[in-house]
């Protein structure tokens, strides 16, 4: 029996929550999942319970709650170390911190505008001009890491900048977002871990579609 839960809600739409859940898996720290279902208001006051911020991902293990998905990822890199979240050498630590801090922070047009739905494609979709900036932003840290770190994921193994990055991995393919070989090539291996897509397969057994969430979750 797993002494950790990772509460989470929508796995088609909270791209919160797949970052939290990735980390976790990367971690090897066994955990069962919580769902918070996203439209039941009576969930909201049981995740206020759970989660003090009432946002999710939220990590429960030892009798330590973990709130905020940087926050997840720090802790559990320091209760498995091993699992190497974040790189061993400390420039590259810093440089790995740098951009999962920029995703966590940042981006608010790419999240606004092409919000996280796995059920969803819309080929040829019209990407506005400021999300438009975005995505070559990210383009550009993930090109710098792939050539400084020489692949497969962003600093060679997988670290939490994998984890921070998928759910925009899947934003691509979702908005049929036209990109570079080496670039599609970064998102084909994050689609094809196996973690990725258990997340995936398990989106697509969610029966509700949620209007509301189709705009910014
Ligand atoms: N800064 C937070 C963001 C978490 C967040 O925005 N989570 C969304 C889901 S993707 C949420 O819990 N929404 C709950 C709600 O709107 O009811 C983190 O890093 O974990």
């Amino acid at each position: 029996m797993a002494n950790a839960t990772l509460t989470i809600s929508s796995k088609n739409y909270s791209s919160w929550s797949l970052r939290g859940w990735l980390l976790t898996k990367f971690s090897g720290l066994p955990f069962e999942e919580v769902v918070m279902p996203a439209d039941d208001p009576g969930a909201r006051a049981e995740l206020l319970l759970l989660s003090p911020s009432i946002l999710v991902p939220c990590l429960f293990h030892d009798g330590i709650k973990v709130w905020d998905t940087l926050a997840i990822g720090e802790y559990l890199n320091e209760v498995r170390p091993g699992a190497r979240l974040l790189p061993k050498e400390r420039a590259e630590r810093a440089h790995c911190r740098a951009i999962c801090g920029e995703m966590h922070s940042g981006f608010a047009a790419l999240r606004s505008a092409l919000p996280m739905n796995l059920k969803a494609h819309f080929p040829g979709f019209k990407v506005w001009a400021r999300a438009q900036t975005d995505i070559e932003r990210i383009v550009t840290i993930w090109h710098e890491c792939l050539a400084q770190y020489g692949g497969p994921y962003l600093f060679g193994e997988r670290t939490c900048a994998d984890a921070m990055f998928a759910p925009v991995v899947t934003r691509f393919v979702t908005y049929d977002v036209k990109l570079d070989a080496d670039i599609v090539a970064y998102g084909e291996r994050i689609l094809a871990m196996p973690e990725m897509r258990q997340w995936i397969a398990d989106a697509q057994q969610e029966a509700e579609e949620i209007d509301e969430l189709d705009v910014e979750f």
